[in-house]
């Protein structure tokens, strides 16, 4: 697809998100320039560097800088598309827009007639007509979209959201498909032929609220699945059943394909995006707030679990057991502890008392401040040490690192395996 009229873009945002979007769009040539309010940041990614593990990113990145089509800066400048990817956190049951609002605001000085603005960060239902109200407050002079328009308007305005798993994001940016809720028809297309640079996948044209609910119903979806992963898992050990067989044995039936127990559903996305469902529709979603709240609940159920083993161990004469703790990233190979069960976990299992905790992770360099300057608990990544000093093993996260453990590695030892890795 040609892209006559988007030659420059401003990213606002130079998150998990924002950055590897940025950079793929300029290492396709287009002139990116990406905002982020961390001046720290900004000088890194000037550098060719960048602030966060994504596998492969920072050689994109670095490329785009040299060739010169990436540049970061703490401030919009003028673009002919704006691309918003900046968090929308949800504290106290709501959904926070204040880094929308903000960016919306940012923006509206430089927009231009002709200019397209997309937002991309997980919202409520909507979000993309309210930033339109803040950035019409900023510029009275340019006529914006309303729903559905059809006469003549300044600014083009779609919402789009971001569909990549953290870890394969390179990947998962080119070639999956894109759900495009324009404002209106024109703006779709408009903010169609922008995704049409870098996505090779298919581009789905759809009106902005359906857009906005369709990216909260992929991640509810996904946590109600896991949701009943995680119920099954307390219904079985409750029942003396191998819950991982059990899965892997239904699975085997042509229309059953159910999930995987875990401590808990963490990350930014899937733990948090179900509650903007609740939060709009709070008599109607019932299901999909009672699979957030036994998500939620399994870190509890974990530490119960790792309770009964310490009480187990003194009870044979281990006076301070010693527990290792495997893993605080939300889940397997990412270095991300946002909203992880994992570290929740390994929190409350350091207020227990009485045992001495060895936490293992092996992409973070050292401990995270919830859990710095703890009596009886320390941080190593020598894995065989740390397993072969335990007298309690708790796989948390299964990380590559740790599959390497074997058997005769836990012989003796009380195991606790949130992940089914040592059925
Ligand atoms: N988990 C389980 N059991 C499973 C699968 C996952 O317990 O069988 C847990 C993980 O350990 C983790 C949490 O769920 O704690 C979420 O992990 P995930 O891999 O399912 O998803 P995220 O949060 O990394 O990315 C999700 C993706 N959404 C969907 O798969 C519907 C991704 O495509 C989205 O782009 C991303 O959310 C986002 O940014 O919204």
């Amino acid at each position: 697809m040609t892209h006559e009229h988007i030659k420059s873009v401003c990213v606002l945002g130079l998150g998990y998100i924002g950055l590897p979007t940025a950079s793929v769009l300029a290492a396709r040539g287009v002139r990116v320039t990406g905002v982020d309010v961390k001046e720290a940041v900004v000088a890194k990614i000037n550098r060719g560097e960048i602030h966060i593990v994504e596998p492969d990113l920072e050689a994109v990145t670095a490329a785009a800088v040299k060739q010169g089509t990436l540049k970061a800066a703490t401030a919009p400048e003028p673009a002919d598309a704006f691309l918003i990817a900046v968090p929308t956190p949800f504290h106290a049951g709501k959904a926070d827009l204040s880094f929308v609002e903000a960016a919306g605001r940012s923006i509206a000085p430089v927009l231009r007639k002709g200019n397209l603005v997309v937002l991309e960060s997980t919202s409520p239902p909507g979000t993309t007509e309210m930033l339109i109200a803040e950035m019409t407050a900023l510029r009275p002079d340019l006529k914006f979209p309303a729903v559905g328009e059809t006469g003549a308007y300044d600014i083009f305005v779609a919402y789009c959201p971001e569909r990549v798993l953290p870890g394969k994001v390179l990947t998962e940016l080119v070639g999956n498909d894109r759900v495009i809720g324009g404002i209106t028809a024109e703006s779709a297309v408009r903010a169609k032929e922008l995704y049409g640079i870098f996505c090779e996948a298919n581009l789905h044209v759809t009106n902005a609220r359906t857009a906005e609910m369709c990216k909260l119903t992929e991640n509810a979806f996904r946590d109600v699945n896991i949701a009943f992963a995680n119920e099954l898992s307390l219904v079985c050990d409750k029942l003396g059943i191998n819950v991982w067989e059990l899965i892997e044995l239904a699975n085997h039936h042509p229309r059953v394909k159910i999930l995987q127990p875990g401590p808990g559903v963490g990350g930014h996305c899937i733990a948090v995006d179900p509650w903007f469902i609740v939060e709009a529709a709070p008599e109607e979603a019932r299901l999909i707030r009672t699979a957030r709240e036994i998500n939620d609940g399994k870190p509890t159920w974990v530490v119960g679990k790792v309770e009964e083993a310490l009480t187990g161990l003194r009870a044979n004469g281990v006076k301070r057991p010693k527990v290792a703790l495997l893993g605080l990233a939300f889940k397997p190979d990412v270095d991300d502890l946002r909203e992880s069960p994992a570290l929740h976990i390994a929190e409350r299992v350091a207020a227990i008392g009485g045992c001495e905790i060895v936490v293992s992770e092996p992409n973070i360099a050292d401990l995270p401040p919830s859990l710095t300057g703890l009596a009886d608990l320390c941080f190593s990544n020598d894995i065989p040490a740390l397993v072969r000093n335990a007298d309690l093993v708790v796989m948390l996260v299964n990380h590559k690192p740790y599959t390497a453990i074997s058997r005769a590695q836990l012989a003796g030892k009380q195991l606790v395996d949130t992940r089914g890795v040592w059925p």
